[in-house]
């Protein structure tokens, strides 16, 4: 009786991430030489946990077999799942009739870009900032992941710009800005509108997420085949980013002298809008306030409303060095 050692070499099947490739004599060595090679038969003793084993286009399950002829005709395949896993074995036994060795065929699958970056969920969704100030769009307000791409070298592209104000980078203003550039803190919202008055502006900036530049995420593992930089996927994400511009009192009252004020001898007269008035873009008319900084030489002013909390009109005490904003 004839001794036969059964020896079996593999080479990596290498296979694009939700691809097939044909397992081929060049993956499967069988070095014995003493068996016809029509008596050698392979039977799949653990599934792949990434795919499956094909055999003429039906898969084989546990204990499946094939034969020598089956993979030298190119009737064998591995069909890839598309899940995110790089890797995956498949574990055989060959069986030359007498004897049998089980040897594993390592499978490299080599990464796609089809998988969209998504938006984080718990985003805050309103950012707030003072007139004509700058603030820091940060990962609080915008921040994707992508389960098969870098998620530093996301690129956040400005679909609409804001309306009130500018994106800038590194205090240069930029239509685009990667989710490394944000995490840095370099990337900020300027607010350019001027003045805005009384009440709060609203702003929105409209950004795409783009996984264009990121690219297949690959875990240190390199491989020959050129894989395709331009994400396979249909649609990006689009985040509309709110932003409330709060008014800030910043711009100071001016008084407009009207018609020239005649009072009669020993008499009094009415001061009002039509001799002296004062605006101011950004304070409400009411909270405007006139200070007496020199009373008159030959006469004197008097408030003719009660004081808060009293009911008694103030007519005949003169306005001393405080405040009256009551004149209308
Ligand atoms: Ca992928
Ligand atoms: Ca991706
Ligand atoms: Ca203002
Ligand atoms: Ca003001």
């Amino acid at each position: 009786m004839e001794l036969s050692i059964l020896k079996v070499f593999t080479n990596t099947l290498k296979v694009a991430e939700g691809d097939q490739c044909l397992v081929s004599g060049e993956h499967i060595l069988v070095s014995d030489m003493d068996t016809k090679l029509d008596d050698i038969y392979f039977s799949l003793q653990r599934l792949p946990l990434h795919g499956r084993v094909e055999l003429n286009g039906f898969p084989l399950n546990t204990g499946g077999t094939f034969s020598w002829g089956d993979l030298h005709s190119l009737r064998i395949r591995y069909q890839h799942d598309g899940s995110e896993v790089l890797q995956d074995d498949i574990l055989l036994e060959v069986t030359d009739g007498i004897n049998s060795a089980e040897f594993v065929l390592h499978i490299e699958v080599l990464p796609v870009n089809d998988e969209p970056p998504v938006l984080k969920a718990d985003l805050i969704p309103m950012m707030h900032c003072s007139e004509s100030e700058e603030v820091a769009i940060t990962s609080e307000y915008i921040f994707a992941t992508d389960i098969d791409s870098d998620d530093s070298k996301l690129v956040f592209t400005i679909a609409r710009k804001p309306q009130h104000g500018v994106v800038r980078k590194a205090g240069i203003t930029t239509d685009h800005f990667s989710q490394g550039d944000v995490i840095s803190g370099a990337v900020t919202y300027k607010h350019t509108g001027g003045e805005i008055g009384l009440v709060p502006h609203f702003d929105t900036i409209t950004l795409v997420i783009s996984d264009g530049e990121a690219g297949p995420f690959v875990n240190g593992c390199c491989y020959d085949v050129p894989h395709p930089s331009f994400p396979l996927h249909q649609s990006f994400p689009v985040y509309d980013l709110n932003i409330t511009v709060y008014p800030i009192d910043n711009q100071p009252p001016s008084i407009t002298i009207g018609t020239m004020f005649v009072v009669d001898e020993s008499f009094s007269a009415a001061i009002t809008i039509n001799h002296l008035s004062a605006t101011d873009p950004d304070t409400a008319a009411d909270d405007l306030e006139f200070v007496l900084v020199s009373p008159p030489q030959f006469g004197y002013l008097e408030n003719t409303l009660p004081s808060v909390g009293f009911e008694k009109s103030n007519m005949g005490i003169s306005v001393g060095k405080s405040w009256f904003h009551d004149r209308k």
